[in-house]
Parts: C-alpha cells; structure tokens; sequence
C-alpha cells in the first residue's frame, strides 16, 4: 500500500493517505448548473457554477485512474415531498419551490431530468451516488457507513456550492472525524465573495474544519499513486 504524500495545502501542507481518501462530489446537477434550470430562475449567473466542470472532470478521472472511492450527491426529494420540511418547502416565490414544474422538469425531484448530474460529471458504473434531501450530504443518508465500509478518513471535496452544500457537508464531516481537503477550484458559488470568503473560512484559524489545495496538487498526488501502483511499476525481477 502506497505511504502518504504530503500536499501543499492552506492553512499548512497535509499528509494524505490516498488509500484512505474518497473523493466528494457535491450536488453537480442541472437543476443548478443549466441555463434555464432552478438555479438560474433564482437569478442567479449559472456561469459560476460551470467553470468548475473542466478541473472537476480532470480530478475525477485522476481518481478514477487511482481507483479512489468516488462518491457523487444529489441533493433532492421525493416525488410526494414527503421528505421536504415545510419549512425548506415554503421558502422562495411561489412558482419557483421545491416540487415546482421547471425547465428541466419538476425542481429538485428525484428521478426529473434536473434533478439529475450533468452529463460530463455523469457517475460511471458501480460509483456511490448518495440522495440527500438535506444540505449536508450526512443527514438522512447512509454516507457515513458507506465511508466507514471503506475504511476512509480524509476527503476531498468538491462540488457546489461552495458557501452552502460544500460548507454543510465538510463541517459535517469535519465533526465525524474526518479530514477534508475542499478542492479550491472544483467547487463553485454563484456569488464570487461568497466563493472567496468560503474557502478562506475553511483554512482560517489553522483550518478550523479543513483544508483547501488546488486540483493540480491532488491530481499530480494521484498521478504519482497511479504510476507507483502494482498493476503499472515493473516488477522487481526485470530490474537490473
Ligand atoms: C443549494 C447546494 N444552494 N447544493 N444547494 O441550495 O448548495
């Protein structure tokens, strides 16, 4: 098993143990990417949000390459609402709820073409995709044991939005013990002080609840795993 790398991170560099990592992708669904989807009938520029695809896509398939546990949410409920607390329901102008028939189908419904991942993020086979009906991708899920199953400790996180998702479910994770690497560029607000200000939340006071490090370190850490790894080093026996 490969020994941890160290990585420069904010607020200091951070030993990550990749066999012990999964990498988070939060709630990258049209319904908050997409023109014409929830995200923009609130007014907001959906722009953002779409900028941290590309980084995103490199990272995940670093992970992938790496056969790290990658683990996509969805935030989202059930068809009947049953699921949604009249206090999540009830808020924003009527017209645009939660249940709501939108551009990309009823907003925010499982199973409604937004409610689900954009297409470049699209999960591949056999990855977890956790349902949330929260912000934090903790509650109400089964994340926590699948984690644990895994035999994870350290995440990276990435995902929107930064200032609201991200922020719940790394401070979630941050009181389960786990230690969390926001990944700065592959997560994505609609607001840029929001983003800011989001990130250098999570790295003040000595990383009150994480750390934050662009995807180029994370990916050349995963590069390097993925080169070292048994299935790719030459065997002992053709060295010299
Ligand atoms: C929001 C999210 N902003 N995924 N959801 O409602 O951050």
């Amino acid at each position: 098993m490969a020994e941890p790398v160290m990585i420069a991170a904010q607020p200091a560099p951070l030993d990550l143990d990749l066999a012990r990592t999964a990498l988070v992708i939060i709630d990258m669904q049209r319904d908050f990417l997409l023109p014409g989807g929830f995200g923009e009938s609130l007014g907001n520029d959906v722009t953002l949000l779409q900028r941290v695809v590309a980084p995103l896509t490199e990272l995940l398939a670093a992970a992938r390459a790496a056969e790290m546990l990658v683990i996509h949410t969805r935030e989202g409920h059930l068809p009947d609402l049953s699921d949604c607390p009249p206090a999540k329901l009830n808020r924003g102008a009527p017209s645009q709820r939660i249940g709501d028939p939108g551009v990309y189908g009823r907003i925010l419904i499982r199973g409604e073409y937004g409610h689900d991942i954009v297409d470049e993020l699209a999960p591949a086979a056999g990855e977890v995709v956790i349902d949330k009906p929260g912000k934090g991708a903790f509650y109400a899920t089964d994340l926590d044991a699948v984690l644990a199953e895994h035999g994870i400790t350290q995440l990276l996180v990435t995902g929107v939005t930064t200032e609201v998702c991200v922020h719940t479910t790394t401070r979630e994770a941050n009181d389960r013990g786990f230690e969390c690497i926001v990944v700065s560029d592959c997560v994505g607000s609609y607001f840029p002080e929001f983003q800011r200000v989001g990130l250098e939340m999570i790295a003040a006071q000595g990383g009150i609840f994480g750390w934050t490090a662009p995807s180029g370190v994370l990916i050349a850490a995963l590069t390097d795993q993925s080169a070292a790894s048994p299935s790719t080093t030459v065997p002992d026996t053709a060295v010299s």
